[in-house]
């Protein structure tokens, strides 16, 4: 997608509290999931969030007010799927599964972003807070790829202060995390400072300006201590 219609999509999105994070042509080591109409998807656009960017919308939409369950991706799901329609474009999402989409494939397809010792992706400017919300799909050719084509910061962080923050000495280079030692040290108590955050991410001297607020965390956490 180029031009106005790229700047309108540009502009729907940030009015919803998105972004597009890059985008890519299907090839022969990544088929894409077809579109909703059934036809094959040529390319494909990552939508995502940073930090807090989404979440003065989702605190006055209808989903956090009904007190019903994953507010956020219940707005993830209804704001993205009326976009995607005005835009003329499929959309899946990365809570739909198991089996899941491979947004993380995507995101590294795109560009800009490595793997961190933590899992989660890392991006130079968006550092360990980029949140993968949808992927929009076309039956057209992007005429140019989005995305800077070149890898995160990890590579290249010497110090990987990430792995040091960690008080569970969940992380390392080598076995990269080790989700039952982070539980484990989550069960612990609610008090600890990773239920407002977790203290690796924050370590990250990538990204700060797109950290989560303290509540923002806390309710990705108490979501991911209930998986
Ligand atoms: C299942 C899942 C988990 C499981 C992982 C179990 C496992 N070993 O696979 C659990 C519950 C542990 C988990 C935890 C978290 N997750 Co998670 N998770 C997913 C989910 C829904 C599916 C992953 C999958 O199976 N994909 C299918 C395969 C085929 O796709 P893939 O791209 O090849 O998958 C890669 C990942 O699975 C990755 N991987 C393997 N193990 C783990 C463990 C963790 C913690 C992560 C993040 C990734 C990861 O390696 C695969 C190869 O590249 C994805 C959403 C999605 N659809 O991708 C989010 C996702 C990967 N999670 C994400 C996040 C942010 C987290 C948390 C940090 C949540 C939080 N608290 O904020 C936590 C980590 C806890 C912490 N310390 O903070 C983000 C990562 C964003 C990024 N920048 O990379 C995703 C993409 C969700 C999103 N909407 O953005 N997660
Ligand atoms: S601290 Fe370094 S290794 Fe850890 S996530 Fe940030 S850039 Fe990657
Ligand atoms: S949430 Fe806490 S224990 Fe878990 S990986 Fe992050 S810093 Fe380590």
């Amino acid at each position: 997608m180029n031009g106005p219609a790229a700047a309108a999509l540009t502009e729907w999105l940030a009015a919803a509290g998105f972004l597009c994070l890059g985008g890519f042509n299907a090839s022969d080591d990544i088929v894409l999931p077809p579109q909703t109409n059934g036809t094959p998807a040529q390319s494909l656009l990552l939508i995502g969030s940073t930090g807090p960017s989404v979440w003065p919308k989702l605190s006055t939409s209808p989903e956090a007010a009904d007190g019903g369950a994953d507010p956020l991706d219940r707005y993830t799901r209804r704001a993205l799927t009326e976009i995607a329609a005005a835009e003329g474009l499929g959309v899946v999402f990365p809570f739909d599964g198991p089996p899941y989409h491979p947004f993380q494939q995507w995101a590294k397809r795109c560009g800009g972003f490595s793997q961190s010792p933590m899992g989660v992706l890392a991006h130079h400017e968006f550092g360990p807070w980029a949140g993968f919300r949808a992927a929009f799909l076309s039956g057209e050719h992007l005429k140019s790829e989005q995305g800077t084509g070149a890898s995160g910061p990890c590579e290249t962080c010497q110090d990987k202060p990430c792995i040091n923050a960690c008080p569970a000495g969940a992380l390392s280079v080598e076995t990269g995390y080790d989700v039952p030692k982070c539980r484990d040290h989550l069960s612990k108590s609610r008090d600890l400072d990773c239920w407002s955050g977790c203290l690796a991410r924050r370590a990250c001297p990538f990204g700060g300006e797109h950290r989560q607020t303290p509540d923002i965390a806390r309710y990705h956490m108490e979501r991911f201590a209930a998986l």
